[in-house]
């Protein structure tokens, strides 16, 4: 049987600390969906066409194995595109007690809709403190977010300020 999961996120933009969640999920799983998804609590920066390409291009550019797909959703619940694409995981990157918080009742939430399961991966220390809100902030007053991002994210910033 083959090992599907999804990563979902709203990626606005695509940070390393996601990249690197990415490519650890890639290496436990036959196939790996990266989920573009609208979080309505979040104002978004990005449409949801850019981030797809940005994060394609990012993980063409990270040398990522070639068993990522990059997809969107805006059809209702996130464990309706489990099931259509057959993946029984869904993986999350933790930082810190808030994302546990935030992210444990979703995960217990999900399992009792479509029996999918989350697993959780801490984050590479280096990244831990990286977001994409610190990285829309950081942009929007005019720093160097190369440092956060994959070098495409900087590069198309750059070129269209925010
Ligand atoms: N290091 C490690 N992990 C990280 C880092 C980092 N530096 N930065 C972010 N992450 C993780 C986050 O913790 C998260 O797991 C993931 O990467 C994506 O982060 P974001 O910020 O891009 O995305 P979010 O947090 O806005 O998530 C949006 C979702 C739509 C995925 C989320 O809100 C969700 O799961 N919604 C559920 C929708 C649904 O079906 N609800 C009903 C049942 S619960």
């Amino acid at each position: 049987m083959r090992r599907i999961a999804v990563v979902p996120g709203s990626f606005d933009p695509v940070t390393r600390g996601h990249l690197d969640v990415i490519a650890r999920a890639a290496g436990l799983f036959d196939e790996l969906h990266v989920l573009v998804v609208h979080n309505p609590a979040k104002t978004a920066l990005l449409p949801i066409g850019q981030r797809v390409s940005l994060l394609q291009r990012s993980i063409l550019d990270a040398g990522l194995p070639g068993n990522i797909v990059v997809a969107s959703w805006n059809m209702g619940l996130l464990v309706e595109y489990c099931l259509e694409v057959d993946a029984s995981v869904l993986i999350k990157g933790i930082r810190s007690q808030v994302d546990v918080a935030y992210e444990t009742p979703m995960a217990i939430v999900n399992r009792n809709l479509a029996a999918v399961e989350t697993i959780f991966l801490l984050p590479d220390p280096a990244n831990a403190h990286v977001s994409s809100s610190l990285v829309r902030q950081v942009a929007a007053l005019g720093g160097d977010i190369s440092p956060y991002v994959p070098p495409a994210v900087a590069a198309f910033l750059q070129k269209a300020p925010v």
